[in-house]
């Protein structure tokens, strides 16, 4: 057995599901147990809408499905960071995933084509293009990929940077600025296209290299500032609104393909239906978010997107990323946020 294989069994063996945690009610079922279990690892706290939504998902699965089917939720890096769990929904390790499509574009590159810098301004433009014709070309992607995946995506929401070290409010300031961004390329290429220093670090790592000073600073939604407490490693935040990143619902293709027609069904339904809740949770959260963060120390500053859109462009950023996705994904994004290059 490799090492990568013994530490996972280890943290399997060491986590322990949501559902027991929680104490939700023993799953009603035959002595036998359910017929099918999935795994499903994911990266966040367990007070974020991602974990207390898709806890209600498999309630109503376990229901509907007469115990049949269970879902086992591994919330909080439990099963290992980003890159050991999309491995293991891979390899069929755990059944089920939810990685940022910036993170999944490690796998199959066009799939981060939602977080293109400043790219998508407002929701409406994100769930026209994620539940529309771009959304159904990167599902393609990761099906090619061997990753099947629900249709509705989940919202992980507009990125914002955060530092210990002053404001960022303008692209100057980015100037060599240590700050970790998630393990994706296209998160590196446009940090250094903004003049900054950046690092990729899995997120299970963000909270102690911001508490050691191995980074100054970091970029995510405020939801995530929130439920991660880095507001307690942190003393600026500064709206940048660089990107909008979300989650898909990813499954092992041969687990999926194993499960009858009226299981997938009851399933897809759930988590479809809950990802509408989620959004709706988020956009909730991001309301009152800025008046919470202020009242935990952090100094809020709204920088304009102008500087930053023009470093961009002198970088070339925009061009070089067209011909990396390719000119149709290209164009299904331009056809919901206009032409970017
Ligand atoms: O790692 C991050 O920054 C996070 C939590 O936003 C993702 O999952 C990409």
């Amino acid at each position: 057995m490799t090492n990568l294989a013994r530490r996972t069994l280890l943290r399997a063996a060491a986590a322990v599901p949501v559902a027991s945690t929680l104490g939700f009610p023993a799953i009603v079922r035959a002595a036998s147990g359910p017929e099918f279990v999935f795994k499903y690892g994911n990266n966040l706290p367990l007070t974020h809408p991602l974990n207390v939504r898709s806890q209600e998902a498999a309630n109503q699965i376990r229901e509907a499905s007469k115990g049949r089917l269970e879902i086992r939720i591994f919330p909080n890096n439990q099963l290992g960071g980003d890159t050991d769990m999309l491995a293991q929904v891979r390899s069929g390790g755990i059944e089920m995933f939810t990685p940022s499509a910036l993170v999944v574009s490690t796998l199959a590159p066009s799939v981060a084509i939602n977080a293109v810098g400043f790219a998508f301004s407002d929701y409406n433009q994100v769930w026209g293009a994620m539940d529309g014709k771009l959304g159904a070309y990167v599902r393609a992607a990761m099906q090619k990929a061997g990753l099947e995946s629900f249709e509705k995506m989940w919202d992980n929401g507009f990125r914002q940077t955060t530092t210990s070290n002053g404001p960022i409010t303008s692209a100057q300031t980015m100037r060599g600025l240590k700050i970790r961004v998630p393990v994706s390329p296209l998160s590196i290429d446009m940090f250094k296209g903004l003049g900054a220093a950046p690092t990729s670090l899995q997120f299970s790592e963000v909270y102690s290299s911001l508490q050691t000073h191995i980074v100054d600073a970091q970029e995510n939604p405020l939801p995530i500032v929130q439920v991660a407490k880095l507001y307690e490693v942190q003393k600026y935040c500064s709206l940048t609104n660089h990107m909008w990143d979300g989650y898909w619902f990813v499954l092992n293709q041969r687990a999926w393909q194993r499960l009858p027609k009226d299981l997938q069904g009851i399933a897809s339904d759930a988590f479809n239906q809950s990802a509408l809740k989620q959004r709706e949770d988020v956009r909730k959260l991001n309301d009152a978010a800025v008046a919470d963060l202020q009242s935990k120390g952090l100094t809020i500053n709204r920088p304009a997107p102008d500087t930053f859109r023009v470093a961009l462009r002198q970088a070339g950023f925009y061009g070089a990323w067209k011909s990396k996705f390719g000119n149709e994904a290209w164009d299904l994004l331009e056809q919901s946020v206009g032409k970017l290059a």
